[in-house]
């Protein structure tokens, strides 16, 4: 398979990039280390110093014999495209080129319309670029459970049936999204959706849950391929903030009630879902919908589980509970539908304390690099 792979430099995007060259896929790799940029200027940084992605694509291929192209370049230019897909020739299109944090969205004005320009002009760049470009493309775009929000009812995968007044159709399953992030990746399902019915495009959207974790097959080969990973309060998801936190003996910063729940999938697993998608792709025409999770958890529930892992490794834990930064619901109805990717062979990878204690013992070799200030939220959503 040819693989272009929009923000390769990515916590999940540079995994995947390795995981399918290493299969054998021709991968080609795009990016404009926006992300990179924001952590500096938001004076937080990747917990593992990580080298530039065109330095890491140079030592993936003398350590494994595979190549992985890179194109620096900003996905909003259109000639970025043209030479990505020239080069590429894809027959499937991986889009995680997008502005991922909810706390980012939410920090300013500046930060909320970067977010959602950035978001949406690449998703509108891609469908025209498939359109004109690369019209065979599979497109595999990176959704958000986020977009169902904690409705109080049963969460469908994807579409929902409603009867109305006698009469049924079939429509996306209602969205509320709890960020300005959330809300664009709405708009990029409406956007997919709509082309998907004029241009027939073959279109896989992923509804993914949190991801967790540091290790997979080809981050374990050298510690300069690990991923770009964040602990901060902008950038960080909740599991991998509470295990650096564990690490510097700090409370776990559970927020409000701590009954929010999600659901969440070990970063193996991504690597997973994104690779059954692109086995199995979409017909043309068809918007393909898999809610990309494989258990959930409250935060309580994730926070007791770090302190027991950690505990177990003879470090001090607790547990903090903090006024609530986001506008969220505490405790909630919370069942979603995940049965897509299973069926088409997804093996769950589940969060156990052997997971957890791994991935503390790595961050605790690498201490000296936790910027503690950068922890404690001080974005709000109010
Ligand atoms: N939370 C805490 N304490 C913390 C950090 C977070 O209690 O220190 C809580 C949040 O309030 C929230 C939950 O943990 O209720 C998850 O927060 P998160 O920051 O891990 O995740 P979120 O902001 O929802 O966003 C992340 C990714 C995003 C992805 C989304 C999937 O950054 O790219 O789309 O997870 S989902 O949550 O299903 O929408």
């Amino acid at each position: 398979m040819n693989v272009l792979i929009l923000g390769g430099d990515g916590y999940l995007g540079w995994p995947l990039a390795m995981h399918l060259a290493a299969r054998g896929d021709d991968v080609t790799v795009v990016d404009n280390s926006m992300r990179r940029q924001l952590m500096e200027r938001h004076a937080t940084k990747s917990l593992f110093q990580v080298p530039s992605l065109e330095a890491q694509c140079r030592i993936f291929a003398s350590l494994t014999g595979r190549s992985i192209r890179h194109v620096a370049g900003d996905l909003r230019e259109w000639s970025t495209w043209q030479q990505a897909v020239a080069l590429s020739k894809p027959d499937a299109i991986v889009h995680f080129a997008e502005l991922p944090s909810a706390p980012f969205s939410m920090l300013d004005r500046e930060s909320g319309m970067l977010t959602l320009t950035n978001n949406l002009t690449v998703t509108g760049n891609l469908i025209h670029a498939v359109h004109e470009l690369a019209p065979q493309a599979h497109i595999i775009k990176l959704g958000t459970m986020g977009e169902y929000g904690t409705p109080n009812i049963d969460i469908e995968e994807g579409w929902i049936e409603i009867e109305h007044k006698g009469r049924r159709d079939t429509f996306l399953y209602p969205r509320q999204a709890g960020s300005n992030y959330h809300t664009t990746k709405i708009m990029d399902t409406d956007y997919l959706w709509f082309y998907v019915r004029a241009w027939k495009l073959a279109v896989t959207d992923l509804m993914q849950g949190p991801v967790y974790g540091i290790f997979t097959e080809q981050t374990r080969l050298d510690d300069r391929l690990l991923p770009q990973f964040a602990y901060d309060e902008i950038f960080g998801t909740v599991i991998n903030r509470f295990v650096v936190q564990a690490v510097l003996g700090m409370p776990l910063t559970v927020y409000g009630k701590g009954g929010q729940t999600r659901g969440y999938l070990n970063i193996v697993d991504t690597l997973q879902c994104v690779t059954l998608a692109i086995d199995n792709p979409a017909r043309h025409g068809e918007m393909r919908i898999f809610n990309q999770f494989v258990e959930t958890f409250s935060v309580n529930e994730l926070a007791d589980r770090v302190v027991d892992a950690a505990r177990s490794l003879g470090m001090e834990a607790s547990i903090q509970t903090l006024l609530n930064p986001r506008i969220e619901k505490e405790e909630h109805y919370y069942n979603p539908a995940h049965r897509g990717l299973r069926e088409l062979g997804l093996h769950p990878h589940h969060l156990s304390r052997t997971v957890l204690t791994e991935m503390i013992e790595a961050v605790a070799k690498v201490k000296d690099n936790i910027r503690r200030e950068t922890i404690v939220p001080q974005v709000k959503w109010a």
